[in-house]
């Protein structure tokens, strides 16, 4: 085990940072950073945080956090970034901005650029949930703007899913349209102070799918109230799946196996059907052949 992995796994800020950007990157010593500390995860649990911009989600992390450390839970939050030229601090609430300045080395904050791409953003998010479970992070927040098929990526990978709606914007009808009310464990209609949030929370409860299993609930992000409330939702969401937690963990690394072995015989084909089979494109393109049967040919040659 090198320095790096030593000082993440004491819980180092300055190692933690350092080891976010080598995973978050990709780059050399992600491989062996991730090696070290496999033996040592497990632990941590996640909270997806989705809703439209506006809704209140950053005020509610604020909020979240507080509770979390009155809890004595050290919390971690991953700001993912949609647009991606936003600095951090810009989508973090100012209470997370202000106590990420304070000396409470149970919270940490970082921010992560998605650009754009869906399998990419979920990888980094999987390996930095990792580095911050090997640090003792134990409640990581993963805030990220409902926008669609990135955020179905980064959803996978959280342990309970809250989407947040606010009644300020005809939250209702967007949120079928963006999918969001298939995807939530927990449904939080923030801004109960104003009008609109009765008939909000009466929509979304009809609005959802699988009502069974779901929860709505409202809060007042800006004041606090109703957050210890939704944390005992948090918690009995976790504390359900956490009986058979290896195995929900088991599907997700199939996918993350899944994932990066097609990202490189991906590559490996290519390669080889350039510098193997041009014959065979010259008879398609002759008309002699057609794309069907060639495509089978070379599948059945390489996997032989
Ligand atoms: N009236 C009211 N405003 C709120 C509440 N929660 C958040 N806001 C305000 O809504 C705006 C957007 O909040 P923010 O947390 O940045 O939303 P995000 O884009 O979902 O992260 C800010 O001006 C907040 O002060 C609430 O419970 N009631
Ligand atoms: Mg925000």
């Amino acid at each position: 085990m090198n320095e790096l992995s030593k000082a993440l796994l004491e819980g180092k800020r300055n190692a933690i940072a350092k080891a976010l950007s080598i995973v978050e990157n990709e780059q050399e010593g992600a491989r062996e950073l991730i090696k070290s500390i496999m033996n040592k995860v497990g632990e941590a649990r996640t909270i997806g945080i989705t809703g439209p911009a506006g809704a209140g989600k950053s005020t509610l992390i604020d909020k979240i956090v507080q509770e979390y450390r009155s809890r004595d839970f050290k919390v971690a939050i991953l700001a993912i970034d949609p647009t991606s030229v936003i600095s951090g601090g810009a989508i973090l609430g100012d209470r997370v901005r202000m106590m990420q300045h304070t000396l409470d080395e149970n919270i940490f904050i970082r921010s992560m650029a998605s650009r754009g791409e869906v399998g990419g953003i979920s990888k980094a998010v999987t390996n930095a949930i990792r580095v911050l479970d090997a640090a003792g992070f134990r409640r990581i927040i993963i805030e990220s703007v409902g926008a669609g098929q990135l955020d179905a990526g980064i959803i996978k990978v959280a342990d309970v899913v809250i989407v947040v709606f606010n009644p300020q914007t005809g939250d209702s009808v967007q949120a079928i349209k963006a999918g969001l009310t298939e995807i939530g464990d927990i449904y939080v209609v923030n801004k109960a102070d104003l009008d609109g949030a009765e008939k909000l929370y009466y929509d979304i409860k009809d609005l959802i799918v699988d009502k069974s299993e779901k929860i709505v609930l409202k809060t007042i992000a800006l004041t606090g109230e109703g957050i210890k409330e939704l944390i005992d939702n948090i918690e009995n969401v976790i504390n359900k799946k956490h009986s058979n937690y290896k195995e929900v963990e088991k599907r997700r690394i199939e996918m993350e196996i899944i994932d990066r072995t097609e990202r490189i015989v991906n590559e490996r084909l290519k390669r080889i059907i350039q510098s193997k089979y041009g014959k065979y494109i010259e008879l398609i393109a002759d008309g002699k052949m057609d794309p069907y049967t060639v495509s089978e040919i070379i599948a059945e040659e390489i996997l032989r």
